[in-house]
């Protein structure tokens, strides 16, 4: 049984955040895999360990934590690990969780999920939300002109939770080319001491043949 238990499906950036955080972290966990695709997240059983029906979920101890600004923050603790070295940052790394959380992933993984998941095709609804994915995209770009991190001199939980999405742009058809800023902090992330790709930390990926769990 290992230290930490996170509630996660491969294609889910959210529970990426997490997943991320725990590798880079080296801590001990297990990937307990939720059929999202099937609608596990909805079914009563979920319902009972998160009332919101959402992915992640991590269990540590006692503790059960959702939303992965929250959790983020808990292991950041935990950890002493890509957290805030004064309170001036701690408020710019919750500034940035709150926008990522609101402007930066729901937007872009919605668009995702609709593309290339559900396969809608363009609509209205699609192209709305491109068009906001792409606005955030330019937000997060011109924040990283001139500096290597979203907050301070070093990589932090803002990082972590901002780039959740952003290691598939193939799935919402984006050249980080376009965004050349975001494209070079990406490479900064990947080359972080332990980080790994979404698909290969978490189970439930097609191509993947033995799903962690
Ligand atoms: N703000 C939440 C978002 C979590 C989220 O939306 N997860 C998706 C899977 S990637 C989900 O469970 N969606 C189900 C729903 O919205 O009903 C977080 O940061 O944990």
């Amino acid at each position: 049984m290992s230290e930490y238990t996170l509630y996660c499906f491969a294609q889910s950036g959210n529970a990426y955040k997490t997943a991320l955080m725990l590798e880079l972290c080296k801590l001990d966990w297990q990937a307990k895999f939720v059929d999202f695709f099937n609608g596990e997240a909805r079914s009563p059983d979920y319902r009972a360990i998160n009332e919101m029906g959402e992915v992640p979920v991590l269990l540590h101890g006692d503790a059960r934590l959702t939303q992965t600004g929250v959790i983020l923050d808990y292991l950041a603790g935990m950890t002493g690990r890509f957290g805030a070295k004064t309170p001036e940052e701690g408020r710019e790394i919750l500034r940035w969780l709150f926008w990522d959380n609101h402007k930066l992933t729901s937007y872009t993984a919605t668009y995702r999920f609709l593309i290339n998941f559900a396969q809608t095709g363009t609509t209205p609804v699609t192209q709305f939300l491109e068009q906001r994915m792409r606005t955030a995209f330019k937000v997060l770009d011109e924040r990283l002109e001139d500096r290597d991190w979203i907050v301070g001199t070093n990589a932090s939980i803002a990082d972590i939770s901002a780039c959740g999405y952003l290691f598939w742009p193939d799935e919402f058809g984006v050249d980080w080319r376009d965004y050349p800023g975001i494209g070079a902090w990406l490479e900064r992330i990947k080359a972080i001491d332990g980080w790994r790709a979404p698909y290969d930390l978490m189970p439930g990926h097609a191509d993947l043949e033995q799903p962690r769990d």
